[in-house]
């Protein structure tokens, strides 16, 4: 049911580091052609790191762990490919159809194959309003059971932050700042809310990755790796945007799982392209830190 490509499983087999990616922020996070070149930046990165990349996706109904750069263009121009979260694995599979995997089904392939680091942009979360909605992303109750640590840039302020933190509290999911206290918010560094506790470096959030896989204490770990100063957004200009994207959704009524990939591209329009530039630079940063901890991590296991 899972090909994995001969690399990756080469160094799954001898413990070298690899590290998972999905394939929902190239066909629904950004667009065309700008998404394929991210991607394959990003495996650059990870490679320039001393780790081996795993683009994610599902292919005909297979999941293929480790696509190849023919793939990833495939994945950044069909229309046709269909996000995924947990719930559509088993039908997308049984209808042997190309589909792109979200971080909770990123996950839960990385796991089946043993991949433990997994780097991404941002993670979906609790939706601003969800006490009427209940729009709250798959994401966080698979970062609940799922033996992944995923390595992102915080969570957007498409999102309501601070829900987002109870949930993952209540879930019992650690939520660690990658040399910071506080909870980086996507776009910019900051989002003023603290974080559960700062990681000082790539050795020590290894360790919290080794001790809660050694006692088995089930489950995902979200670092959280701020955005880099230089690329970040100014705050009024990325809020002004978000709020007019959201005021967009809701007039349009755009409801599930279209209601990420709108805002995004929403976003991406209203601020002249720039909040693509921010993300861009966000991955890759996230790829360099997810890179060094997985090499850590390989050395303690
Ligand atoms: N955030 C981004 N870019 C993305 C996503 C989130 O900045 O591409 C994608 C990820 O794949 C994430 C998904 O898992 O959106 C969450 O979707 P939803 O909110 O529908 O759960
Ligand atoms: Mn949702």
């Amino acid at each position: 049911m899972i090909k994995i490509n001969d690399e990756v499983k080469k160094a799954l087999e001898k413990g070298k580091p690899v590290v998972a990616l999905e394939s929902t922020i190239i066909s629904h996070g950004m667009p065309y052609p700008k998404n394929v070149k991210t991607a394959l930046e990003v495996e650059q990165a990870i490679r320039e790191h001393g780790a081996i990349p795993a683009t994610i996706g599902i292919i005909n109904g297979v999941a293929v762990v480790g696509m190849t750069s023919d793939e990833i263009e495939q994945f950044g121009k069909r229309q046709e490919i269909v996000k995924v979260s947990r719930r559509d694995l088993p039908v997308v599979y049984a209808k042997k159809m190309w589909a792109a995997t979200t971080v909770a089904a990123t996950m839960i392939i990385a796991s089946q194959v043993g991949i433990e680091v997994f780097v991404t942009g941002g993670i979906g979360g609790v939706h601003r309003h969800a006490t009427e909605t209940m729009d709250i992303s798959a994401d966080l109750q698979e970062l609940a059971k799922t033996n992944v640590t995923v390595v992102c840039a915080g969570a957007k302020a498409i999102l309501d932050l601070p829900l987002t933190l109870e949930y993952l509290e209540t879930m019992g999911v650690p939520v660690l700042g990658f040399k910071t206290k506080e909870l980086p918010a996507f776009y910019t560094p900051h989002s003023g809310l603290p974080v559960d506790y700062q990681l000082d470096s790539y050795k020590e959030a290894a360790e919290v990755i080794y001790h809660k896989r050694q006692n088995r204490l089930d489950g995902g770990i979200l670092i959280t790796n701020p955005i880099p100063e230089k690329y970040a957004m100014d705050s009024k200009v990325i809020n002004h945007a978000i709020q007019k994207a959201l005021g967009e959704a809701e007039q349009l009524g755009i409801k599930g799982k279209e209601v990420t990939p709108f805002l995004l591209k929403k976003i991406v329009e209203l601020t002249g392209g720039d909040s693509l530039e921010s993300n861009i630079h966000l991955v890759i940063n996230n790829a360099i830190v997810g890179a060094e901890i997985s090499k850590e991590y390989a050395l303690l296991k």
